[in-house]
């Protein structure tokens, strides 16, 4: 394409001065939101590439519109590296989001008031693995499991026992607030004893998937399904994985049965990130992410934070942080004064409402995307030991934030 003659900067000079704003934003702070990365420039670029002007309703070979042989270059090789990365039978790369790639694999398994089992929000679950607001817990029958109050942990033969007694259609394993492994095979031999499908969500940690940090589900479980924004390092998007027997239901519930046409744009982006995620270097990066996770949580609790699990196999933890007398929205409030991002996260059995909980999320995929190793995990446990204590003195958290520049400084984003 020739140069851009009419950039944003000239046409709209407001929105490219709050793009700067937020890329400024971006490049002073640390990201401990564990769900957020940092894109590479190429996945930019393929996102805001001249794929957002097409239709393409239908699939590869099959469209309701012309002039699609070029979206199904696209399209064939997206999905062909999706599954050579996750080694997949069969790939969807069309889902908007991880909610609604969710709700298709609802809609392809179960009839409404059919029953599943997940694990509950507030246990480290996700709202649409059952919660009572949600479309899953609106339109299913959900019997959630929680984790164990002492470890935290899921504890297999409870998960066993509610299979047992409830006969679920399906079984879903995943999460957006746990720091332990998931016990693949287990969950699927439980889910043979009873005849259930099972359904993984791997949204956090497909990354370290795809790195080869941690199991891969894929070749376990029937259906597996992942956002392309977190770990993985992609677009805001899904993807569902298969096997060949799901196929076909997924696919006609992904479209026609819930979407449109797909954002093309962002298809060619995921494409872009699958091949980003096949290099070697990725699997550097993917570890990196957990050795920063586990030395960031070994700094916190040397420093007397209580981290859920006593610590961490992935890329997040969740801080309790009821013994330092403080709760989770003035935490998050805290740091962002500090230039230091994460999210509030409720805790197991905690006595706080959501929007208040008594933790806070933590994850090192961004700050391990900007090169941060474990003594800049170290340094940024320092600085949140630091903000949390003086929480109310916003001239102390000023000058944490002149420091964490600083830090951001030596790592920058985009150069
Ligand atoms: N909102 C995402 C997270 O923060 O984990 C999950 O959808």
């Amino acid at each position: 394409m020739t140069a851009l003659t009419n950039p944003l900067s000239k046409v709209d000079p407001e929105i490219a001065g709050i793009i700067a704003k937020e890329a400024r934003r971006q490049e002073e702070g640390i990201e401990l939101i564990a769900s957020e990365n940092t894109v590479s420039q190429a996945v930019l670029e393929a996102m805001g590439s001249v794929f957002t002007n097409k239709y393409s309703e239908g699939y590869s070979g099959k469209r309701y519109y012309g002039g699609n042989e070029v979206v199904d270059e696209m399209e064939i090789l997206a999905v062909s590296r999706a599954k050579e990365l996750f080694n997949a039978e069969h790939v969807n790369v069309q889902p908007l989001s991880g909610s609604p790639a969710n709700l298709a694999v609802y809609m392809a398994v179960c009839k409404p008031g059919d029953k599943v089992l997940g694990l509950k929000l507030d246990h480290g679950g996700h709202l649409s693995h059952g919660h009572p607001v949600n479309f899953s817990g609106l339109m299913y029958n959900f019997v959630q499991y929680e984790v164990d109050e002492k470890t935290c942990r899921i504890d297999m033969n409870r998960v066993r026992e509610a299979a047992l007694r409830e006969r679920p259609r399906m079984i879903i394993a995943g999460f957006s607030a746990y720091s332990r492994d998931i016990d693949w095979k287990a969950f699927k031999s439980i889910a043979d004893e009873v005849g259930a499908v099972t359904f993984g969500d791997i949204a956090h940690i497909a990354g370290l998937i795809a790195g080869k940090a941690l199991e891969n589900p894929v070749p376990v479980f029937d259906i597996v399904t992942t956002t392309t924004h977190k770990t993985l390092r992609g677009p805001r998007g899904a993807i569902i994985m298969s096997k060949a027997a799901f196929q076909k239901d997924l696919d006609r519930t992904v479209f026609p049965g819930i979407q449109g046409g797909p954002h093309d744009h962002v298809n060619a982006a995921k494409a872009v990130c699958f091949h980003e995620a096949l290099q070697p270097s990725f699997q550097q990066y993917a570890k990196q992410v957990i050795r920063n996770a586990q030395a960031l949580a070994g700094e916190l609790m040397a420093r007397g934070y209580r981290i859920l699990t006593d610590g961490t196999d992935n890329h997040l933890m969740v801080v309790d942080l009821r013994s330092k007398d403080l709760a989770g929205k003035a935490a998050e409030i805290a740091l962002d004064k500090a230039g230091i991002s994460c999210s509030r996260s409720t805790i197991p059995f905690d006595t706080r409402k959501a929007m208040d909980p008594s933790g806070i999320r933590l994850g090192t995929p961004a700050v391990t995307t900007r090169g941060m190793g474990e003594a800049e995990s170290k340094q940024i446990a320092a600085f949140i030991d630091e903000a949390l204590m003086k929480a109310s003195d916003d001239a102390a958290l000023a000058k944490i934030r002149g420091g964490v520049r600083e830090l951001c400084n030596r790592f920058p984003l985009y150069v």
